[in-house]
This record gives structure tokens, C-alpha cells and sequence, in this order.
């Protein structure tokens, strides 16, 4: 195959990715409010992340994050167990650290997303909480003093547990409002020292309660509440254009690439109708409509959507600017014995025999990233960025304090080519990447620590013990080289 030997487009963007529940912690500090994320434990592959509960009965209990919630059953706390939001990688408390790292290695963009319960701790408050805004404030300042560009994903996967609680989360109206209200707080406090925002994080990865707010995990109300998302991410849209006209919107969507397990037609018909069941979020909110297939989804479902006069004028008047996407892996579909994971019937897939695997039994897939960029540019029409990509490995802190990478080294030398190959071979105009996650943090799929992304580690292990001291790993060196070339140099 041929590969491009040239180096990325001028004022490529290079970077790195994080979310707040996973990296800042001070879930009890600066005024921010509890989130629907503060009740989630820790996990492994074989032992799932729960949500604990007090039950209708008073009795203790939990669900996992797919579930919904038993009748009368509440979240809640309890002292025995280890919650990783509370204090993640403790970034509230690292910030300017991480931030210097990143400046180091040559970073141009760092993506990280807004606690939305640290400006509004309920969600309901009719103004932000100053300290909370002052906070990300500082980390902006930061970002720009140090020559990096902060993309902000608005709202990744949480929420403030009140909205949750208390209105059934995204499946109320009133969630439309509460969120137009965050997002312009943002938008008027950081204007003119932001123009990258995403609207939401993979709206197409399914989870309930700790990220949509959901009680109930059916078609129905998972449906209607990414409707009132669609139309709540376009009146933000409107909103920050008026406020920011040089500003950009995307919104994150898991795009992993998806293949069929074999060229049987039965088993393309079945990739194909797959893939756009993960396509339909994305397609509404970059065509600004809904598909013409959302018919033959939501009748298979038996969904009936709740939309309300003007909601489809606005989902189509405000669509997205640029389609963001993570990619991590490919999986292949097969007709005769494909089961979702999740009760929506969006998630799930075989991994691929011909591909090698990560001890989370991901199939490692580079070429996929270029497959992927075409499959988008393709589709849309419009400029594309790769906002996470990345390989969890269990990294070996050494006593001399290094850590010896090779294999992440690989990985991203592998997908940037594609990327490269993508953007200079294909003519994909893929402006951008954001690495998930230049610092060690948690993950959200495992709650484990022991899965670790990062070019930096961190001393903290799956149940939050640690010195929480930074260690460059051998990739930092590299990565820096990489981004000094712009990419012509991925020889590791
Ligand atoms: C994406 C999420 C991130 C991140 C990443 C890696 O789906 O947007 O928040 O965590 O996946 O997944 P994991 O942490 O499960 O390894």
C-alpha cells in the first residue's frame, strides 16, 4: 500500500484529550455540586463499574451503568466503597503541571470538558458558580500562555445528579433549558479565548443514569432524551455563533470502524444496518435532520417521539461545523449471532481475528483510522478531527522512575500514518488530534487505573492509592519529536 512520506498540513493540530469525571476530581471543592458520575465504583473487565443504591426498601443495592434503575431505588454513597470521580488524577489540584507537560512536548490543543455541576451545582441555578468558572478560567489562561489552543467538550458523559434525580434527566424538556443556560454561561465568560467547543461526548455510546440521567434504559426514553440533546446542542450552536462568530462547533461521536464478519450478504446487509443504527446520531446532528432510516429504527423499537413545534427547524438550521470522532478498534458484524450489549440495540460487535489485541481485548486496527476518515469526510462534507485515540496498556513504573513504552510508541507511529495517509493521499481535511489521554487517568469503560493511556504516569493505583506524582514515560520524548516534525518523523 502506499504511504505519504510527507509531514501534516500546516497548523495541524496536535494535542491531547480528557474529561473532567475521569481526570480533575475535587468532587467536593469550588462549589461543585454532586454529579450523576459521584456514585459510579470502580471496576474491572470481569466485575462491572455499578452505580450504588439505596433502595425503595432502604436496603443497600446497585445497577450497572447499562441498567435501569430498580422502582424507588435512589443513588447513593457509601463509605466502603471507591468512587474515581471524586478524586480522579486530581487535576483540580495538577493543573498548571499537566498543562507545562503538554507544553513540552509541543502540544497546539488540549481538549478537556466542563464539570457541568461545578457551575451549576444542581443545574437549576439561575446563575454559574463563580469559583467554578474562575477554575477553568485559570486552566484557559494557562492553555493560551503556553501557546495551546483549549477545545472544551461542553457536557462529557455527566450531569448534575439533581437533574438526574429529580427530572428524569435528559428525557425532560427542562434539561434543554438548563444546559442552553450552562453552555451560554461558558460562552460569555470565555469568548475571545475559546473557539474550539464540542456540544456532547458519543451520544452514540450508551450508558444511562451516570451519563443521560435516565432512570429508565429502553428505546423509548433513550430516544426521546437524545432528542431533546439534538435540539439542545443546536440552540447552542445558534446561541454560541451569535455570541463567538469565529467560533466552531462539533459534538463527539464513537467511531470505531465496523466491518462485516464476512463478504455472505446476509452479514454486509447486517454490518450495514448496524453501522447506521450508530450512524443516526450523527447524521441528524451533521445533515441537521433526521434520516430518512430513523423511520424503519424507531418503528422495529417502537419508539414515538415527543417532538414539539420548531424542534426540527432548529436541529436543521443549527447543524454541526465539524464531525469529531473517537477511534480506538474495529469489530466485525455477523447476521447469524449478533446480540447488543446495551438494551438499545446500538452497541456490540465480534472482535476481528485477523487483528492483534490489547489486554482489554481491543483489536489494535490503524488502518481502520483511514478507513474511518473516509467513511466521514465521505458522508458530511465537512472538516474532520480525530478528538481521541490512544492505547490502554498496563505501563511498569521502574524504581529509576522511567517507564518503558514501546508499545504506545507503535500504536500511534501506526495510526498516524493512516492519518497522514488519509489526509494527504485521500484529501481528507482532517485538521486536528487530541490523544486520549496525554496524562494517566481513569477509565471510564473499566474504572480500573491499571489501563493506562497516557505519554505521562501517574502514581495512583485502581483503588485511588498513590503519590499522584508525575512521571514522564519514554513516549513523551517521542511524542515531542513527532509533533517537532509535524508529523514526518514517526520513527520510534
Ligand atoms: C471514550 C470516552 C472516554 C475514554 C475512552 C477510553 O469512549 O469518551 O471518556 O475513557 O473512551 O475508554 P476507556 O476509558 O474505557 O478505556
Amino acid at each position: 500500500m502506499q504511504h505519504s512520506t510527507q509531514p501534516f498540513p500546516k497548523g495541524f493540530l496536535w494535542g491531547g484529550a480528557t474529561a473532567d469525571f475521569q481526570y480533575e476530581g475535587g468532587f467536593n471543592e469550588g462549589g461543585r455540586g454532586i454529579n450523576a458520575q459521584d456514585f459510579v465504583t470502580d471496576g474491572s473487565v470481569g466485575r462491572k463499574r455499578q452505580i450504588t443504591l439505596k433502595m425503595a426498601d432502604g436496603s443497600r443495592g446497585s445497577v450497572n451503568s447499562l441498567e435501569s434503575l430498580p422502582e424507588g431505588a435512589e443513588p447513593c454513597m457509601y463509605d466502603d466503597q471507591y468512587y474515581p470521580s471524586h478524586k480522579a488524577v486530581d487535576f483540580y489540584h495538577h493543573w498548571k503541571e499537566d498543562i507545562h507537560l503538554m507544553a513540552e512536548m509541543g502540544f497546539s490543543v488540549f481538549r478537556f470538558s466542563i464539570c457541568w455541576s461545578r457551575i451549576f451545582p444542581t443545574g437549576d441555578e439561575l446563575t454559574p458558580n463563580e469559583e467554578g468558572l474562575d477554575f477553568y478560567e485559570k486552566v484557559i489562561d494557562e492553555c493560551l500562555a503556553c501557546g495551546i489552543e483549549p477545545l472544551i467538550t461542553i457536557c462529557h458523559d455527566e450531569m448534575p445528579d439533581h437533574l438526574a434525580r429529580h427530572y428524569n434527566g435528559w428525557h425532560s424538556r427542562h434539561l434543554i433549558d438548563c444546559y442552553v443556560r450552562y453552555a451560554t454561561a461558558l460562552f460569555d465568560r470565555y469568548k475571545g479565548k475559546v473557539k474550539y467547543w464540542l456540544t456532547f461526548n458519543e451520544l452514540n455510546l450508551i450508558h444511562g443514569y451516570s451519563k443521560i440521567g435516565v432512570h429508565r434504559m429502553d428505546p423509548q426514553t433513550y430516544y426521546q432524551a437524545e432528542h431533546h440533546m439534538f435540539v439542545a446542542s443546536a440552540i447552542t450552536i445558534r446561541e454560541g455563533h451569535k455570541r463567538m462568530p469565529d467560533a466552531i462547533f462539533g459534538s463527539m461521536f464513537a467511531m470505531s470502524a465496523m466491518y462485516p464478519a464476512t463478504c455472505k450478504p446476509e452479514d454486509v446487509f447486517a454490518w450495514y444496518k448496524q453501522r447506521r443504527e450508530n450512524y443516526f446520531f450523527i447524521d441528524t446532528m451533521a445533515r441537521g435532520e433526521y434520516p430518512n432510516y430513523a423511520a424503519e429504527i424507531f418503528a422495529r423499537k417502537n419508539v414515538k417521539l415527543d417532538i414539539r413545534e420548531g424542534d426540527l427547524e432548529l436541529i436543521k438550521a443549527y447543524p454541526l461545523d465539524f464531525v469529531s470522532f473517537s477511534y480506538y478498534r474495529s469489530t466485525t458484524i455477523c447476521a447469524d449471532h449478533f446480540t447488543s450489549i446495551d438494551p438499545i440495540g446500538i452497541m456490540g460487535g465480534d472482535t476481528n481475528p485477523y487483528l492483534p489485541k490489547t489486554p482489554w481485548n481491543w483489536s489494535l486496527d490503524p488502518l481502520g483510522l483511514r478507513f474511518v476518515l473516509n467513511e466521514l469526510y465521505d458522508r458530511y462534507q465537512k472538516p474532520v478531527f480525530v478528538i481521541e485515540n490512544g492505547l490502554g496498556e498496563i505501563d511498569k513504573l521502574e524504581e529509576d522512575g522511567t517507564v518503558h513504552d514501546p508499545y504506545r510508541m507503535k500504536f500511534l507511529s501506526e495510526h498516524f500514518q493512516q492519518m497522514k495517509d488519509a489526509i494527504n493521499i485521500d484529501k481528507v481535511p482532517c485538521f486536528g488530534y487530541t490523544m486520549w489521554a496525554p496524562i494517566d487517568l481513569v477509565s471510564l469503560g473499566t474504572g480500573e487505573m491499571k489501563k493506562r493511556y497516557g505519554f505521562v504516569y501517574v502514581d495512583m493505583d485502581d483503588k485511588g492509592n498513590g503519590s499522584l506524582k508525575r512521571y514522564k514515560k519514554d513516549s513523551f520524548d517521542w511524542m515531542k519529536k513527532v509533533i517537532a516534525s509535524n508529523g514526518e518523523d514517526l520513527n520510534y
